[in-house]
């Protein structure tokens, strides 16, 4: 019952968030995955927000590009913690987007990540370790992820000492 929801401004945004998806879902963490827009479609993503605790969703993931105020309109909408990943678009690269989620006013808070590949990524792992506080099974996944991410770089490391001679 307990899950995460992942919203993201466009479906443009999606190719760049799966490896967000695939990390919950290798942790396995159920996800609900949705477009909807703080700009276009801002009453249908009221209406989620607002059933969302009630669904068992526990955080909210906002993902948006540019003048990115999806995960500031989430999080004056509830209480759930809100983590806000800025897409790096153009023509700006990201940075309108990380301003816009990071830069909050007080009161309202937003947990916003890194512009580009490791800011999904690293959303789902905060997600997972804050679910893993209440959860002793997704805590030992947690950490077991934690591992096989160090015997992957000490694999890396030996094939380029290998390389090197
Ligand atoms: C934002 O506008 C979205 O999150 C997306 O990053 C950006 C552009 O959206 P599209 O024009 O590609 O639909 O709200």
């Amino acid at each position: 019952m307990t899950k995460v929801a992942l919203l993201m401004g466009s479906d443009s945004d999606y190719d760049r968030l799966e490896p967000c998806v695939q990390t919950l879902r290798g942790l396995e963490i159920d996800c609900e995955v949705r477009v909807l827009s703080a700009h276009r479609t801002p009453g249908p993503l009221v209406a989620f927000v607002e059933g969302a605790r009630e669904r068992g969703v526990r955080l909210l993931l906002c993902a948006a590009g540019g003048a990115a105020h999806l995960a500031g309109v989430v999080a004056a909408h509830t209480d759930l913690p809100v983590l806000g990943i800025p897409m790096d678009n153009p023509p700006l690269g990201g940075l309108d987007a990380l301003l816009a989620t990071v830069q909050m006013p007080g009161g309202v808070p937003v947990a916003t990540f890194g512009l580009g590949a490791g800011g999904p990524v690293n959303a789902a792992l905060f997600a997972a370790r804050v679910l893993a506080l209440s959860d002793p099974e997704l805590a030992r996944r947690v950490a077991a992820h934690r591992s096989a991410q160090a015997e992957s770089v000490a694999k890396k490391d030996a094939r380029l000492q290998a390389r090197l001679g």
